[in-house]
């Protein structure tokens, strides 16, 4: 154990038994991780969690050269958080085909680019074939990139659809080109939350059952957590102890993303938002809980950047991506990011200045660039 660590932690018998114990490297408890998320020790917290995440990733902060595509804002869902969704007559909806996700392809990729990321809404008008045709046509005109689609609430609807199994739509999906999932529609696992934020979205029992399948067919995955509205810290401890179980069978997450929730325009928006303390304790927490998921995102364009910078110190160790102004999703719920876009530079001198070392890395994590 550091000394500075030794020191803050020296009037501190709660979180000193708990450090002891990461320190030695055993796995925490839901007990335990309630005790770390009632601490107002935030120094503590920071360090401890510095110190998993330099035993993990050493001084290394991962980013990708990414864009996003979001087919459709038309939803067959209304989640209550959402600042997304329209109805298909209303006036601001959109509608992609294939040939203007195309454009899309061709405005943002250049030789560099590595990651296209695709989430929408769960479109009732558009099927598998339509998705597997996307998927493929991208991947012949851009053979080398990276497509992460659609979430698991996205795959339930169109795979049910087709009265595929679930096995049998993502081979199909992976068939076409799909090469990874993205993290979002899991929210708070626990069914009563569910309820009353989400109660027509696919339940948690399904979001694990498809990333599980998802990995046994050898596509990789990432999973998210949205927090800081109706949830107790007790619902998002049993979330992560059900994402540290099923990786520890599969080994199949990449990535862990704490999404806070963003209170613009939504049906749920009197409830305001959690202060930045509450979202650095979250990173904190989520970075000693899950010991099996190796990277932490820090998502800028929701956060912003910076926020997205405290949070390297609170154990995150990836800034997802470069984006060039492709995504609304965070925008439209309020983010402080209105058109999210980072350059390769920028983004490399942002990490710099908060002391890590950038490195770019490709979407399962294998490093393309190390920028010391
Ligand atoms: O599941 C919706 C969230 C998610 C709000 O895998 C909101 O790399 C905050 O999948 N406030 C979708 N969050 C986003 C997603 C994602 C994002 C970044 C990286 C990755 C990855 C995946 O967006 C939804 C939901 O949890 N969301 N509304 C809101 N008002
Ligand atoms: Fe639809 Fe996703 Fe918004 Fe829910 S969060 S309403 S599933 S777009």
């Amino acid at each position: 154990m550091n000394k500075e660590l030794k020191k803050v932690l020296s009037r501190d018998m709660f979180l000193s038994s708990i450090a002891e114990k990461i320190e030695a490297g055993e796995r925490i408890t839901i007990s335990e991780g309630l005790q770390l998320y009632e601490s107002d020790n935030l120094s503590a917290l920071a360090l401890l969690a510095s110190e998993k995440r330099k035993r993990i990733n050493e001084n290394f902060v991962f980013f990708n050269k990414n864009f996003h595509i979001e087919p459709a804002n038309i939803c067959v869902h209304n989640c209550r958080f959402c600042s997304y969704h329209r109805n298909v007559n209303d006036t601001d909806a959109w509608d992609y085909g294939i040939g203007e996700m195309l454009e899309i392809c061709k405005k943002h990729y250049t030789e560099d680019i590595s990651e296209v990321h695709i989430v929408g809404g769960v479109h009732p008008g558009r099927n598998l074939d339509f998705y597997c045709d996307l998927i493929a046509e991208i991947r012949k005109a851009f053979p080398a990139l990276h497509i992460k689609a659609f979430t698991a609430v996205e795959l339930d609807y169109m795979i049910n659809r087709a009265n595929l199994t679930l096995k049998e739509g993502l081979h199909k999906l992976k068939s076409a080109g799909l090469n990874s999932i993205p993290g979002g529609g899991a929210e708070i696992f626990d069914s009563e939350i569910r309820k009353q934020i989400c109660h027509k979205k696919s339940d948690a029992d399904t979001w694990l059952e498809i990333h599980k399948t998802a990995h046994e067919l050898g596509i990789a995955s990432n999973a998210s957590i949205l927090f800081g509205h109706i949830e107790t810290y007790l619902h998002r401890l049993n979330h992560l102890e059900q994402l540290r179980s099923l990786q520890d069978e599969t080994h199949g997450f990449n990535a862990f993303i704490p999404l806070k929730y963003k209170n613009f325009n939504n049906d749920i928006s009197e409830i305001g938002e959690v202060n930045d303390m509450e979202v650095l304790k979250n990173f904190a927490v989520s970075r000693l809980f899950l010991d099996n998921i190796f990277h932490i995102k820090s998502y800028w364009p929701m956060l912003g950047k910076n926020l997205a910078g405290l949070a390297l110190h609170f154990g995150a160790d990836d800034m997802d991506g470069t984006i060039d102004d492709s995504t609304k999703i965070y925008s439209m719920a309020g983010a402080e990011e209105k058109n999210p876009s980072m350059t390769t530079d920028e983004m490399i001198s942002f990490i710099k200045k908060l002391g890590f070392t950038p490195v770019e890395r490709d979407s399962l994590y294998n490093k393309r660039n190390i920028f010391v």
